[in-house]
């Protein structure tokens, strides 16, 4: 598949969970593709916030892609999950394992459950964990301890598909949603150590030829 593809260009930073998920995303998928690497601030050229780039996002935040192929320009990381497996995913790889109104119901709520919760709220804990220039104890145990809830939903699940993917039966672009947000739980400050079935799946999740892949990409390469 992946020869008469164009490149797609995956707009990325070389820290932070969400050019990951979609990096992953085109490995499992075998998508060629190509990485811009962003810095944080607004230097005109070069800055997440500055010209060039709020022209492609206009909320100066990675990732975000341009596929050559349809002219389509994306960001926000599920929107451009979603539309890379709606355009390339043909044999559903990576997307609901099964067609019942419940299979699709899992897989959407899995996702926005780490989109709209998981995600932004373990990105407070490591905010006020290491970033925040002023010590705010009350915020940091609040999301602190909010994300520790997120984990004990997650882990419940995991214990009822055995630990091997967060929907039961194969992994698919929702463990891709959630493993890059796990990867840096040391960064939001908490422990998994009562969680021993997120650790099993995350230790498989990281065996994965698309992930370790993904990393190496996103973490390794200089911009284009
Ligand atoms: N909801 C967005 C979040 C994107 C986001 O926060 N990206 C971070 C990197 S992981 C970023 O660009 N931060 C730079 C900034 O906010 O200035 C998504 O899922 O894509």
């Amino acid at each position: 598949m992946g020869s008469l593809i164009k490149p797609i260009l995956l707009h990325a930073h070389a820290s932070g969970p969400n050019p990951i998920k979609v990096a992953i995303t085109l490995e499992a998928l075998h998508i060629p593709y190509t990485v811009k690497q962003w810095d944080f601030g607004d230097d005109k050229e070069k800055g997440v916030k500055g010209a060039a780039f709020l022209r492609i996002n206009e909320i100066g935040r990675v990732p975000a892609i341009e596929d050559p192929n349809t002219g389509v320009v994306a960001w926000e990381s599920g929107a451009c999950m979603n539309y890379i497996r709606r355009v390339y995913d043909k044999g559903n790889l990576i997307g609901p394992s099964g067609e019942l109104a419940q299979d699709l119901v899992d897989f959407e709520k899995w996702e926005y459950f780490l989109l709209s919760t998981l995600g932004p709220i373990s990105e407070q804990a490591t905010w006020f964990k290491k970033f925040n220039p002023q010590q705010n104890d009350n915020a940091l145990e609040r999301y602190t301890a909010q994300t520790y809830c997120c984990y004990d939903v997650l882990e419940g699940q995991l214990k009822r598909t055995g630990g091997e993917s967060v929907l039961d039966g194969r992994v698919s672009a929702v463990d891709y949603h959630f493993e890059p947000w796990l990867h840096d739980y040391l960064l939001a400050g908490v422990s998994l150590e009562k969680y021993p079935m997120i650790k099993k799946w995350l230790g498989l999740m990281q065996t994965r030829e698309e992930v370790k892949e993904a990393y190496f990409r996103i973490r390794s390469e200089k911009s284009v």
